[in-house]
C-alpha cells in the first residue's frame, strides 16, 4: 500500500478522552473512531489488524478440531426465557421490540442459540464429540464501557461450544481449549497466563481466564513470576491425545496463578517468596465446563449406546478478539506508539522514501516495493511529499516492526537502511539484502 492512497487518519494531539495508552496510540495512529460509549467504527489499519489477530483465532481454532459457523447477532427473547437467563441477565442485556412486539435482544453470548441448533439436529451419542464456534460482534450494556475496544459495549468474539456424551469427554474439550488458546495468544506474541477464575453469569464451576499482564489490566492477579517463561513453542500437538493435552494443561497451571476473586489467602504461601507477584491483568480469553446446565433446560439430549436418552455435556469458550488490540498494544509500546508483533501487524515494514520526487530515490523505493509484494509481503511505502522527522514520527506511532529507509546518500553507497522498531537498531545493506532479511523473518510468522 501506498500511505498518499491510503485512508490513515492520524492525529498530532494526544485525545482527551483517552486515559490509556493503548486507547489512546489507536484513536492517534487512525485505528478506530467512536460512534457512540463503547462502539466503534474500525477504519482501514484497525480492521487490518483486528481481521489479523482473527484468523489467528480460526486457523488456531481448526487445528483443534472446531468446526466454524455464523449465528445472527440479533436473538429472540424466547429461547433465554427457557434457560431462565432472560431475567438473569439484567441491564447488561441490550433488549429490541420488533414491528410484531416481538421481544429479541443483541446476544451477548449464544449458549442458548447453540443449544437450539443442537436440540434441532443431533440426536445419538455417535454424533458426538463436536465443538462449534464463531466469531461474531456481541453486545453488552456495560455501566462503564471504557478503555476504547478494551471494555467496548459493542465487541468481537470469538465464541465456542463442546457437546459430549461424558463429563470426562467434556473435561477433555475444556483442555484442548486451554492448549490451543495458548497456542493462539503464543502466535500473537502475547503471554496470556490460565488462571482459575469466577465462572459469573455462564454459570459452572471449572473456569479459568487467561490474563496478559499489564499493569493498566481490570484485574488483580496473584502469581509465581515463573509462568510467565513457559512456552508452548513450535510443539506438535495432537488435540486428540488426551494424555498429552493434559500434561501440558497440568505444567501451565502447576504454578501459583488466580485472579483476586478467587484468591485464597491460605494458598499464598505456595508461592516461594522470591517468586511472589501481585499485579494486574488484562483478561482476553476465558473457558468454562457446566456440564448439563442448558441442556437439562432447553432439553438438549442425546440416545446413548444402550437406548438411553441423556442431557448433552457442554462447555463454552471466548475469545475477546477486539479486546486483544487493545491488550497487543498494553504490552508492546514506548512512548513514541505501538510495536507490533510480527505475527499481527498490518504491515510487514514500512518504506520510507527521505527524498520524495528525487528520480533515483524514488525508483530505488518502487523497486523495493515491487520486490517486497513479489515475495508476498504487504508493505506500506510512505511516498508522501513530507519532511523527513514526519515520515519517522509516523512510522514509529504506527508501529510497523521494520523500517527500511531510503535516501540518497545510502543509495550513492549502494545500501538502505533496515530498522527494527522494537530495538531501535540500525544496518546498512544492499537493498536485495533487505528484502530478503524481511522475508525471512516473516517466514517464522506464517
Ligand atoms: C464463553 C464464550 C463468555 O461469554 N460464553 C461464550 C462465554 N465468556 S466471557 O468471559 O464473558 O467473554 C469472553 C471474552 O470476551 C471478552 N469480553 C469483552 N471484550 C471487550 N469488551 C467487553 N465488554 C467484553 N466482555 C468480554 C473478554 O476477553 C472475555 O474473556
Amino acid at each position: 500500500m501506498r500511505l498518499s492512497r491510503y485512508f490513515l487518519p492520524v492525529l498530532k494531539e494526544n485525545p482527551a478522552e483517552a486515559q490509556i495508552v493503548s486507547h489512546r496510540y489507536m484513536l492517534r495512529a487512525g485505528m478506530i473512531k467512536q460512534q457512540a460509549a463503547g462502539i466503534y467504527s474500525w477504519l482501514p489499519m484497525g480492521y487490518k489488524v483486528l481481521k489479523r489477530i482473527e484468523q489467528i483465532v480460526h486457523e488456531e481454532q481448526i487445528r483443534a478440531g472446531h468446526i466454524p459457523l455464523l449465528m445472527p447477532t440479533l436473538q429472540p427473547a424466547d429461547l433465554w426465557r427457557e434457560s431462565g437467563r432472560y431475567d438473569d441477565y439484567g441491564q447488561e442485556m441490550l433488549r429490541i421490540k420488533d414491528r410484531h412486539d416481538r421481544d429479541m435482544l443483541y446476544g451477548p453470548t449464544n449458549e442458548e442459540m447453540i443449544t437450539d441448533i443442537f436440540r434441532a439436529h443431533v440426536n445419538s451419542y455417535k454424533d458426538l464429540p463436536l465443538t462449534l464456534y464463531h466469531i461474531q460482534w456481541k453486545f453488552r450494556d456495560e455501566v462503564r464501557p471504557r478503555f476504547g475496544v478494551m471494555r467496548g459495549r459493542e465487541f468481537l468474539m470469538k465464541d465456542g461450544y463442546n457437546f459430549d456424551l461424558t463429563k470426562d469427554d467434556a473435561l477433555h474439550a475444556y483442555n484442548r481449549h486451554m492448549v490451543s488458546y495458548l497456542r493462539t495468544y503464543e502466535r500473537m506474541g502475547l503471554t496470556a497466563i490460565p488462571m482459575r477464575a469466577a465462572s459469573g453469569p455462564i454459570g459452572g464451576d471449572n473456569t479459568h481466564e487467561f490474563l496478559v499482564l499489564a499493569s493498566t489490566g481490570e484485574s488483580e492477579v496473584f502469581y509465581d513470576d515463573r509462568v510467565t517463561a513457559l512456552k508452548l513453542g513450535n510443539r506438535e500437538v495432537d488435540f486428540d491425545n488426551r494424555a498429552e493435552v493434559l500434561g501440558i494443561c497440568e505444567e501451565f497451571t502447576s504454578l501459583y496463578a488466580r485472579t483476586d476473586e478467587t484468591h485464597d489467602a491460605t494458598l499464598f504461601d505456595a508461592i516461594p517468596e522470591a517468586h511472589r507477584k501481585v499485579g494486574r491483568g488484562i483478561e482476553v480469553g476465558q473457558i468454562f465446563y457446566f456440564g448439563t446446565k442448558y441442556s437439562d433446560s432447553m432439553g438438549a439430549t442425546v440416545v446413548t449406546a444402550d437406548g438411553n436418552r441423556v442431557p448433552v455435556e457442554m462447555g463454552s469458550h471466548g475469545i475477546g478478539v477486539s479486546r486483544l488490540l487493545g491488550a497487543l498494544i498494553e504490552a508492546n509500546h514506548d512512548d513514541k506508539g505501538i510495536i507490533w508483533p510480527e505475527g499481527v501487524t498490518p504491515f510487514h515494514c514500512g518504506i520510507v522514501n527521505l527524498k520524495q520526487g528525487d528520480g533515483a530515490t524514488d525508483a530505488a523505493c518502487e523497486g523495493l516495493y515491487k520486490a517486497l509484494k513479489a515475495k508476498g509481503l504487504d508493505p506500506l511505502y510512505d511516498d508522501r511529499d513530507e519532511r523527513a522527522g514526519a515520515k519517522f514520527a509516523t512510522m514509529d506511532l504506527i508501529g510497523l516492526p521494520w523500517r527500511i529507509t531510503v535516501g540518497p546518500r545510502g543509495l550513492a553507497n549502494g545500501v538502505v537502511e533496515l530498522t527494527s522498531r522494537r530495538s531501535g537498531e540500525s544496518e546498512e545493506m544492499s537493498a536485495e539484502a533487505a528484502v530478503d532479511r524481511i522475508a525471512a523473518i516473516y517466514a517464522d510468522h506464517p
